[in-house]
């Protein structure tokens, strides 16, 4: 396999400027005609066009009219080159025969649940036809789509509907013509049964949309949320970024086979069904809550990335990042903004910093890589720091500096493909910002770690911040350099209060805090060198600071707070993010002593002034209850695991277990009271507090539950039958399920038989079992691939089962090696019918070398197992290459 290289980039030979494509939908074959119209970049200079092409078979080619002869052309099974085509404007007709049927890459054209459907990013254009499959290339389409009326009664493509009609033969067509020029990665194609929700929204300027989300019949009912939230995003991100939806539709098509969660394809976006539909009963609050978001960030790109793109895709970040961020801000704004924080740093912390010091460590924008899928199946890493990223231009700049720049950004490049230098250089320019180092943030990869001292004098009644940043090196990038570093910082008295800031000194200069004069409470830093000192001056006593507020940078960060220092700032802080964070510090402090008092077989106990702080958090009828609900749940174990010099997966379980139930005997009679005073009878109903009343009655469950007492089943159980919600019933069958034994199993059993008519519950009920920790899980999971409700080709099936399984650190890092052999096994298997499922699997095995010796060799033979396999794909040959390496 061929490795692509950033600096490798260059300009094409030709442009496009007008691609008109027709499809005949067949049972057999699909015949794909595509006639384009070229120019070189260079007029009157011809250089070779090589145009990329992966399963296609070439029916006929033809330049002007007239057809191709052989020697005129070359096909291998990945290009057709024309050696010296015309050197001015010309015609390229291409006529392919694809196999939509047949094809369970779920990339280029394909068929789920007998419709047609496409994938197009980040390569799979080059499935459907010879084409320059790449973002600069950017053109204005029209398709017309032909198929049998009884089978595919719906025929959809991006832009507008021009032209529809009967054909000889039962079939009919549609013509549709997209008004703006776009990548081919934002080509869409969509026939098959569906019917639509329809509803319209009116454009700041009074433009009516109309928005369809299309489903087959009897899923519509399901559709009342992702309209909702259609609606929503379109209203927010008009408001907060001025951005004006530009076609007079907006189609989504929701589809069960689908390898990511959506795909923003202009004017038609395609969702993988999880992501649409939701109904009370069926969906969860967490369900809802992720359809609101991916709306959102389908809907921002609708807004602009579909009018400015990548140039290549190692500048993926520019787009995803900023959408990600865009619908990180959407959601906060529909919910609560610290909650929706705290959920996003503790994905970062437990995905994306693990894979940041591994194997696959890589900078947000890459240097290189194989398959550019692979891109996007370690997108914890990429997107989030993306976002990340823009956060930190946001943090940086304010609101409304950064809204300048993003105005100044899409003035300067509508219509264009462009770099992150691009984005940089226009949030630099609009507001005269020296940002220094910051780019350095897109190219050195690995999680920042920054050490932070202080230093009370009393005498001169100055406070001093000592920081020392380093990033650690990671494959390829043995030595790193500084880089800007925006961290928030409060102080508060002892009172708890914050202490007004006015000015800080640094380097010998008095800075100001504020610049309206007001005294700021909150100021951020720039820190950007090695090692750095800010001193804060009229600080009457020793107070206690809130570091990197809002969590506004993604670093680590290491503190010389003291446990009394921390747990004051649980109990005091104005900022809420950082609440919760002096309460995670504490526990990963208190769980990372028991996993070592483990290990030296010593007695565990628990603190008890770590019960007394959860106590007062579970009573303090000021906060909010989601809060709460995050704030007594412990660190996950993969970030524990992330801590150590050498990972121990049945210790960190081992703690986790026993802190929970420590915490639930000493805290039962609270939480009973909590889920005594949490519950509803009224119907469900999707808004904060709902969700956080909900959420901490189930987290309190969920404690009640390791006791594994038969009086707690008793309430669980009851808690299940009276259940009119799914979040509701969920998680009571999660609180039971918790435990071995025939509670388990009946309550399985009936959610089962309650709920087989529907796949979306179905793929819950199998990641709750996969997930579990009881101990030899995997033959459980084994049996479940046999089990009615299983499919491989289905990639939310796989998610569920195999990928649960893989996040259950004790069963699949089971010393005996079962859980590696399976995962080997599936990864082989799964290579055959979907390599991007399969990739994001086996990058399961790439932190192999953080554990134990025994466990490493375990892992590194099925590596080389499957390293070993005929006809591996690039993707999986990528990241199990790379792990290995
Ligand atoms: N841009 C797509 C993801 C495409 C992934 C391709 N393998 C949608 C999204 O980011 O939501």
């Amino acid at each position: 396999p061929k490795e692509i290289f950033l600096k490798d980039y260059k300009m094409p030979n030709y442009y496009f400027d007008t691609v008109d494509l027709k499809f005949s939908l067949g049972e057999e074959h699909t015949i794909v005609c595509s006639k384009l119209t070229v120019y070189p970049r260079i007029e009157g200079v011809s250089s070779p066009l090589v145009l990329d092409g992966h399963d296609l078979k070439l029916v006929s080619i033809k330049i002007d009219g007239t057809e191709l002869k052989k020697e005129d052309y070359h096909v291998d099974s990945r290009h057709l080159t024309l050696a010296s085509p015309p050197s001015g404007l010309f015609t390229l007709e291409i006529v392919t025969e694809i196999y939509p049927q047949k094809n369970t890459s779920l990339e280029g054209l394909y068929k789920s649940s007998g419709n047609f459907c496409t994938q197009c990013e980040a390569e799979g254009f080059r499935k459907i036809t010879f084409y320059q499959d790449r973002p600069d290339i950017m053109a204005k389409y029209t398709c017309r789509v032909e198929a049998d009326k009884t089978l595919y009664p719906v025929l959809l493509s991006n832009g507008n509907l021009i032209e529809q009609g009967y054909i000889e033969g039962g079939k009919h067509y549609a013509i549709w013509e997209d008004p703006f020029k776009k990548p081919c990665y934002l080509f869409a194609l969509v026939a098959g049964q569906l019917e639509s929700r329809d509803d319209t929204f009116i454009t700041r300027s009074g433009r009516k949309v109309s928005l369809r989300i299309w489903t087959p019949a009897e899923d519509l009912p399901k559709t009342v949320h992702a309209m909702y939230s259609l609606k929503a995003a379109m209203k927010w991100d008009e408001d907060v970024f001025g951005l004006e939806y530009d076609l007079d539709l907006f189609n989504i098509v929701a589809v069960p086979d689908f390898n990511m969660g959506a795909m923003e394809n202009k004017s038609l976006n395609i969702f993988n069904s999880k992501l649409v539909l939701a109904s009370p009963e069926t969906a969860s609050d967490g369900d809802y809550a992720a359809i609101l978001g991916v709306i959102g960030h389908e809907v921002a790109y609708a807004k602009t990335f579909c009018r400015v793109t990548c140039r290549d895709w190692f500048q993926l970040s520019l787009k995803e990042g900023l959408t990600v961020f865009r619908d990180q801000e959407f959601s906060s704004d529909m919910g609560s903004r610290t909650v929706k924080r705290i959920a996003d740093v503790s994905r970062l912390r437990n995905y994306q910093f693990p894979q940041d010091a591994g194997p696959m460590a890589h900078p947000v924008r890459p240097h290189s890589y194989i398959k550019m899928d692979n891109f996007y199946t370690v997108l914890v890493n990429l997107v989030k720091q993306g976002a990340e990223v823009v956060r930190m231009y946001k943090t940086l700049l304010g609101s409304q500096g950064f809204r300048k720049g993003m105005d100044l950004y899409f003035k300067r490049h509508d219509g264009q493909a462009v770099t992150c230098e691009d984005f940089f250089a226009a949030m630099r320019d609009a507001n005269d910002a020296d940002f220094a180092n910051f780019l350095l943030w897109y190219s050195q990869a690995g999680t920042p770690s920054v050490k932070v001292t202080s230093f009370y004098n009393a005498e001169a009644k100055t406070y001093s911040l000592k920081f020392s940043q380093e990033v650690p090196p990671t494959p390829g990038q043995a030595v790193k350099e500084p880089m800007l570093i925006p961290l928030a910082v409060g102080l508060l008295d002892s009172n708890g209060k914050d202490i007004p800031l006015t000015s800080v000194y640094h380097e010998g200069m008095l800075q100001k805090v504020s610049s309206d004069g007001q005294p700021a409470y909150t100021t951020v830093l720039q820190v950007k060198k090695k090692e750095e000192e800010f001193v804060f001056s009229d600080i009457s006593a020793r107070p206690v600071p809130s570091l990197l507020r809002g969590y506004s940078a993604p670093i680590r960060l290491h503190s010389d707070l003291t446990d009394s220092d921390l747990f004051f700032l649980l109990a005091h802080d104005s900022d809420e993010f950082n609440r919760w964070e002096a309460g995670q510090v504490l526990a990963r402090n208190l769980m990372l002593g028991l996993v070592a008092d483990l290990q030296q077989n010593k007695p565990l106990a628990l603190k008890a002034d770590f019960v007394h702080g959860l106590r007062s958090i579970l009573s303090d009828s000021s906060l909010d209850k989601e809060f709460i609900a995050k704030a007594i749940t412990l660190p996950g174990e993969g970030e524990i695991m992330d801590m150590m010099e050498v990972a121990d997966p049945d210790a960190v379980h081992a703690v986790r277990s026993f802190i929970r139930k420590q915490i639930a005997s000493e805290l039962k009679a609270e939480f009973l009271k909590m889920v005594e005073n949490n519950r509803s009878s009224e119907p469900y109903v999707f808004n904060h507090p709902n969700m956080a009343r909900r959420a901490l009655k189930n987290i309190s469950l969920a404690y009640l539950a390791s006791l594994e007492d038969p009086q707690i089943t008793e309430l669980a159980l009851h808690e299940y039958r009276s259940a009119t919600n799914m979040t509701d019933q969920f998680a009571a069958l999660t609180s039971i399920a918790q435990n071995p034994g025939k509670a388990r199993d009946d309550i399985l059993a009936d959610f089962y038989s309650k709920w087989e008519h529907d796949f979306l519950v179905v793929n819950k009920w199998l990641a709750l079992q996969a997930m579990s920790d009881i101990p030899g899980n995997v033959e459980n999971v084994r049996k479940l691939l046999s089990h009615p409700a299983f499919d491989l080709r289905n990639p939310n099936k796989v998610y569920s089962l195999i990928g649960g399984f893989c996040g259950s650190p004790v069963n699949f890092h089971a010393k005996d090696g079962s859980g590696y052999k399976f995962l080997g096994e599936i990864v082989v298997q799964l290579d055959k019918l979907n390599p991007q499922v399969a990739s994001r699997m086996v990058s399961a095995f790439s932190r192999w070398r953080r554990y134990d010796g025994t466990r490493q060799a375990l892992a590194k033979a099925q590596l080389e197992m499957i390293m070993s396999t005929n006809g591996l794909s690039e993707n999986v040959f990528e990241i199990a290459s790379k792990s290995l390496a």
